[in-house]
């Protein structure tokens, strides 16, 4: 259809209800549930409702979920892809059978731009960059080589490939910046801290540890502190989300700055799948807001944050 509402019979929901089929990545990180819980929050409020699936971080079931959704005719799927290739053949078929689909926090590599109707996420390699800005700040005036250990989000996934790369561009421009090593921790605590234990071990002199998320970079501090070493001095931590657990670390003295990546975007799909639903034009491309929080800013910003 044209984004209306289907009313043949086996259109899926109430007579009047809005149905939103939502494929989610997992329940991999507090930043992930924080999302979840916006999305699923959100949709309540405003009465449309929600088909949510959990795809475990798997590609395979976030695609058999959204042809699920296709066989339910509901009125439009969003969903965050998990990695950003491979989507087109299922995009293609969710356009042949006239449901829009909106795209959230990650984006797909897909030339053909007809098959998500908007994509509404932050801009990962612009926190790639703030978080080397912190380093090249941080450094600046000293003239000693700085070890880089980075822990990676899951392999493929669009905040993994461009975290790294805003990073890497950034600390280019100080030659004393060395990437001793960088190996994913799939974004999640337990990865995050076995990899830094292997990091510890094959590298005695590290001075910076970047995590691509909270989750990784709170798994590393419980390995560095095994280590021996101290979190936040002996080993400054830089790291991406800005979930209560990282405020907390910055309160303690052992995450030394988070660039906020925003979860909290329910709301603003939702108000999305009205628009498309009630055939509106919407943006291309919706951007969240979010900043940079230091140390020193942790205490007074912690009571207030949401996730
Ligand atoms: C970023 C989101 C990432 C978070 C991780 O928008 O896709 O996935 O940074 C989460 O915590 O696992």
């Amino acid at each position: 259809g044209d984004g209306t509402r289907d009313d043949d019979a086996g259109a899926a929901g109430g007579d009047d209800k809005i149905v939103l089929g939502f494929a989610q990545v997992g329940a991999e990180s507090g930043w992930r549930t924080a999302n979840t819980k916006s999305i699923q929050d959100s949709a309540k409020a405003e009465g449309i409702e929600l088909q949510f699936t959990d795809a475990q971080q798997k590609q395979e079931n976030q695609i058999k979920s959204i042809r699920g959704f296709i066989q339910q005719k509901v009125d439009v799927i969003a969903f965050s892809p998990v990695v950003n290739t491979g989507w087109d053949p299922v995009l293609k078929e969710a356009k042949a059978a006239g449901i829009p689909v909106i795209l959230t926090d990650r984006a797909v590599d897909s030339q053909d731009t007809s098959l998500y109707v908007t994509f509404i996420g932050s801009d990962f390699i612009l926190e790639g960059k703030r978080a080397g800005d912190w380093l090249l700040k941080e450094y600046e005036g000293k003239n000693e080589t700085v070890n880089i250990v980075e822990l990676q989000g899951s392999p493929g996934a669009a905040p993994a490939i461009d975290r790294k790369k805003g990073f890497a561009d950034a600390i280019a421009a100080n030659p004393n910046f060395k990437v001793i090593a960088s190996q994913t921790g799939e974004f999640t605590r337990a990865k995050g801290k076995e990899v830094m234990t292997a990091f510890l071990q094959s590298n005695p002199d590290i001075d910076v540890l970047y995590a691509h998320n909270d989750d990784m970079a709170l798994g590393a501090i419980q390995a560095i502190e095994e280590a021996g070493k101290k979190p936040g001095t002996d080993i400054k931590i830089i790291s991406i989300d800005g979930v209560k657990d990282a405020f907390q670390a910055m309160v303690d003295g052992k995450i030394n700055v988070v660039v906020e990546c925003n979860p909290l975007l329910g709301p603003q799909l939702m108000d999305l799948v009205k628009k498309v639903v009630a055939g509106e034009t919407v943006e291309k491309r919706i951007l969240t807001e979010e900043g940079v929080f230091t140390q020193d800013q942790a205490a007074a910003a912690l009571p207030s944050r949401q996730y």
